[in-house]
């Protein structure tokens, strides 16, 4: 009683004069959730609240009147909570390093938090095993295919959903081929990017007008899927009409696929289909089975946890921790702008530093586990378990997804532009059986930082164990440096993709900070892609990958078997390779440092992604503080690689006076390397004037610009001194030059301190 009279004195506002000590803290104030409790209440153990806002609340009035005298742990008891709205904290609801504030579960209590609903309503037998249920919530629901979904804290309108989940099993929403055929795809005999073409014969009248019919497919190049509404449908020329949704990749022959969400291919046990207009629920049960007494929940929120910090105002939420807490049945969204990094996720931290997530279990969810977004620093992601998930383990993002290109920026702002997660822990997780609904992905996926922070420090990744992944263990895209990836235990990756590895790296970049991936342990890397005879081939899989120019990187004592590609790859012009005493075969070997490869082990070399910065810069011609142009420049746009890379540049034509001055903001007196960084191209001038003045002079080279990295990354120029004190300027100009003179951008990075 005395607890319940504290915290109600709490809550209008007076400081606490005396703290509970119950917890495991206990300096801690404790707040308590249950399942059966009431808002109304104090939150008080004997008397809870029921949602995980009112404790958000409660603690944000007592922050406010100044009543944060001690840690807050947020205590939720034994049971299942179905979260209708997303907890969204902001930087109001953070606590302090001393001061942390958990959200955790009750000890020994096991806590859910769901994003689904159940299924309550009686089941009635129909036609044979098939049976149905009205839900009323769904009734109405119209899908926009011109729109992409995307997150909301309250989903509104009729409730809809494409997974079920029959006794914490995904079900398997009508399809053809049904998911147990011989042959259970599809195969493309042409296409666009805007519809299929099967062979004549196969594609059924019966597909028409369904108010939601997808078709899951592995388009181009065979190392993504993407979720294709079925906009219309031709069975006389035996064509698909695609909507506008995820266009991704080219429909070409061979691409398999499913079809999905259609009525007439509800026909074996273990299928459902929801029918929007009726609001009414279909499930094919087996035979003797009564789906009324078995536990049904639908998806309904998209997130269920979002941490939300404010990038372009510089503020983040801080030292929340969330421990022991089991995520399941969020939503998957259709129409993510980027095949290659899907954005659903049960746990978001955006702009979020110090906080914890641990201990935690997410399972039968839509999306990725966690995504730390932005300027997410210093998050310690431990020792927690994924299974049975559409994507996977954890996602991190900066503003642009993947590629460069102007369409996949998904955060806006000039802040965000610059940002990315960095110093972050990820160990001792276990991810399994993940990527069911999306293939790109993984245990860990690092996606594209800017290029400005390449040289900054990376990730921290060891000790997990990752297995049964539609694609990589872990994967480092565009300008990743300074990470660490240390004795984890990687194995049967690679099952739905080609072209990737346990472990993938595509730093992108020649000047990215160091990366060392050592002692992990690797195997059967299947690597798959479907043939029409219904037989996967294995290709392209392997032990470490480093793709795309990959950079700066050691490669070490790594055990490595049965790949279907190669047990360590590399690609391209890399520079700055060690790759050495790594061990591989065909069949099972097992390393020395088993034990400690996995959640199980502690072992480390001690190498901390924090030391691992480099000092330098890349100056593009568009940082105008530092570059100066005279003359006659033409700005320049050309897409290069496929159409996987954008290149903005300057060019001078050869019969005009024009130069460009970049001006080097050395703070550190020192050696430095200096690099010219475009894309080399036929009418490009041989000879052009290239002039670097540094601490002990000028160098006056002819640089040539028809050579160089085809993918526009670094070309080397030389060593230099330079000193704050003195001008550090690198000049180009187009005099007495045979073609065109090029400013694009120009990089220096500190290799000695003298
Ligand atoms: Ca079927």
């Amino acid at each position: 009683m005395a607890t319940r009279i504290l915290l109600a004195v709490i809550f209008v506002g007076v400081p606490a004069i005396a703290e509970q000590v119950r917890s495991g803290n206990p300096r801690a104030v404790e707040i308590h959730i249950a399942p059966d409790g009431n808002d109304a209440n104090p939150g008080t153990a004997a008397s809870p609240f029921a949602t995980l806002q009112r404790a958000r609340d409660a603690t944000r009035r007592r922050k406010r009147a100044g009543g944060m005298t001690g840690p807050v742990e947020i205590i939720l008891r034994q049971g299942t909570y179905h979260i209708e709205e997303t907890l969204v904290l902001e930087p109001e609801d953070s606590g302090t390093r001393e001061m942390p504030i958990t959200w955790r579960a009750a000890l020994d209590d096991t806590v859910v938090l769901s994003g689904g609903r159940k299924i309550t309503g009686v089941w009635r037998n129909g036609d044979g095993n098939t049976w149905y249920v009205d839900v009323p919530e769904t009734r109405g629901w119209k899908e926009n295919r011109d729109e992409p979904e995307t997150y909301a804290p309250r989903p509104a309108g009729p409730w809809h959903f494409r997974q079920l989940f029959v006794n914490e099993q995904r079900a398997i929403r009508a399809r053809f081929p049904n998911a147990d055929a011989k042959n259970p795809f599809l195969y493309a005999s042409g296409g666009s990017l805007a519809h299929v073409e099967l062979p004549e014969g196969q594609v059924k009248a019966g597909w028409q007008d369904q108010p939601d019919a997808q078709i899951n497919i592995v388009a181009a190049w065979r190392f993504f899927n993407q979720w294709n509404d079925v906009a219309g449908v031709d069975a006389g020329d035996s064509i698909l009409h695609l909507g506008e949704r995820e266009r991704h990749g080219k429909i070409i022959p061979g691409n398999w696929f499913w079809i999905e969400g259609v009525r007439s291919e509800l026909d074996q046990p273990g299928e459902w289909y929801l029918a929007p207009g009726e609001g009414r629920l279909y499930y094919v049960a087996e035979e003797g089975q009564n789906p009324n007494g078995m536990e049904i929940i639908a998806p309904c929120l998209n997130r269920i946890v979002y941490l939300k910090g404010d990038v372009e105002a510089g503020t983040q939420v801080e030292h929340v921790y969330f421990k022991g807490l089991a995520f399941r049945h969020t939503t998957f969204t259709l129409g993510h702008i980027e095949a290659r990094v899907h954005t659903d996720a049960a746990v978001m931290l955006e702009n979020a530093s110090n906080c914890h997530v641990e201990g935690c279990h997410f399972e039968n969810i839509g999306g990725y586990a966690l995504w730390l977004h932005l300027d997410s620093q210093k998050n310690v992601v431990r020792g927690n378990t994924v299974l049975n998930s559409g994507g996977g383990g954890v996602l991190m993002t900066g503003s642009r997804l993947s590629y460069m290109d102007d369409t996949k920026v998904y955060t806006p702002g000039k802040a965000a532009a610059e940002v990315a997660p960095i110093l972050n822990e990820v160990t001792h997780n276990t991810v399994k059986h993940c990527g069911k609904l999306r293939y790109y992905g993984g245990g860990v996926h690092m996606d594209s930082r800017p290029a400005s922070m390449a040289m900054m420090p990376g990730n921290y990744i060891a000790h997990n164990h990752f297995q049964d992944l539609s694609r990589n263990g872990i994967f480092a895209f565009r300008n990743q440096g300074g990470s660490v990836v240390e004795y984890n235990h990687i194995h049967d990756c690679m099952q739905t993709t080609i072209d990737g590895a346990c472990i993938h790296f595509a730093t992108m970049n020649r000047l990215n900070a160091p990366n060392y991936i050592v002692n992990n342990y690797l195997h059967d890397i299947w690597g798959f892609e479907q043939m029409p005879d219904g037989k996967p081939k294995r290709k392209l899989a392997n032990g470490v990958f480093l793709d795309w120019d990959t950079s700066n990187t050691t490669v070490k004592h790594n055990y490595i078997y049965n790949a279907g590609g190669q047990p360590v790859k590399t690609i391209w012009q890399n520079w700055g390779l060690s790759v050495a005493d790594n061990h591989s075969a065909n069949e099972r070997i097992e390393p020395p440092f088993l034990d400690e490869a996995g959640p199980e082990g502690t072992a480390t070399h001690g190498i901390r992604p924090a030391d691992l910065r480099r000092t330098g810069r890349v100056l593009h011609y568009t940082d105008r503080d530092f570059v100066t142009l005279e003359g006659d420049w033409q700005p320049v746009t050309i897409d290069g690689a496929s159409g996987l890379f954008r290149f903005r540049f300057l060019k001078a034509r050869p019969d005009a006076s024009a130069k460009a001055t970049f001006r080097l903001p050395i703070d550190e007196p020192g050696s430095y390397l200096v690099c010219l960084c475009y894309k080399p191209l036929a009418g490009n001038a041989s000879n052009t004037r290239l002039k670097v003045t540094h601490a002990e002079g000028e160098d006056n080279r002819k640089w040539d610009l028809r050579q160089g990295n085809e993918h526009g990354f670094a070309a080397e120029v030389g060593t230099y001194r330079f000193d704050p004190k003195q001008p550090a300027l690198v000049t180009v100009s187009n005099e007495g030059a045979d073609g065109f003179v090029v400013a694009d951008s120009v990089a220096f990075v500190k290799t000695q301190e003298r």
